[in-house]
């Protein structure tokens, strides 16, 4: 398998965080990682577009030549190939739960912040959107409260002690927030403990770089 990412790009820093979480935990999914430069539109290039048809990363590619590219679809495909050690969890109740808080640390958090970046000083070039980025910020704070809510009985990570999409989907947004020297965390001391503790999990270096 191939999976075309981006460094920092934070919806193939998802998966490449959840890869990394696995290989710590023991199992080296084998994968090779291929790098398609955002910053040159490599993305919109007709090579890239047979990966996605909508030019975007991350994309694997199968052993048998076909492609899924949805960030949590490639996730959720892994995990059914190479379940252990496991990042959803064994029983329906607890994969429901964990699901749960990817989707908010994904459409609430991520989407939000990447929304945010790409209307006030987007790395790819695009212009300027004030209204849209006032919308994403009033977006992304019930999702950061809620999340706050979440860590406020101490636990280490986003569903207890054992690390799962959720976390890997958070790490990814923050980040791609730092990339842009944009804070959120600042009245959100439950998570600022959270980010610092995850920026030092084995499974974050050389992946999380900012
Ligand atoms: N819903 C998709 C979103 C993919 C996405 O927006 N990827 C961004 C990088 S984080 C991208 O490739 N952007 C390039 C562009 O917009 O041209 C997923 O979860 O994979």
């Amino acid at each position: 398998m191939k999976l075309f990412a981006f460094p920092i790009a934070p919806n193939p820093t998802k998966v490449r965080l959840y890869l990394a979480e696995k290989r710590v935990g023991g199992c080296a999914i084998p994968l090779e990682e291929i790098m398609v430069d955002l910053t040159k539109g490599e993305q919109k290039s007709p090579e890239h577009l047979a990966r996605n048809p909508f030019g975007l990363l991350p994309s694997l590619e199968l052993d048998d030549g076909r492609y899924v590219w949805e960030s949590l679809a490639i996730i959720e495909y892994l995990e059914e190939r190479f379940p252990e050690p496991s990042l959803l969890g064994r029983d329906p109740e607890t994969r429901a739960l964990r699901r749960q808080l990817e989707r908010i640390a994904d459409i609430g958090v991520l989407i939000s912040i990447g929304r945010l970046v790409h209307t006030t000083d987007s790395p790819l070039g695009l212009p300027p959107e004030p209204a849209v980025a006032d919308y994403f910020r009033r977006r992304l704070a019930p999702n950061l409260d809620y999340l706050e809510s979440v860590l406020a009985d101490g636990r280490p990570l986003l569903a207890g002690d054992e690390v799962t999409i959720g976390d890997c989907t958070l790490a990814a947004a923050l980040q791609f927030g730092r990339f842009r020297k944009l804070e959120f965390l600042a009245d959100h001391p439950n998570l600022r403990r959270w980010d610092e503790a995850y920026r030092g999990r084995e499974a974050a270096q050389g992946i999380l770089v900012l």
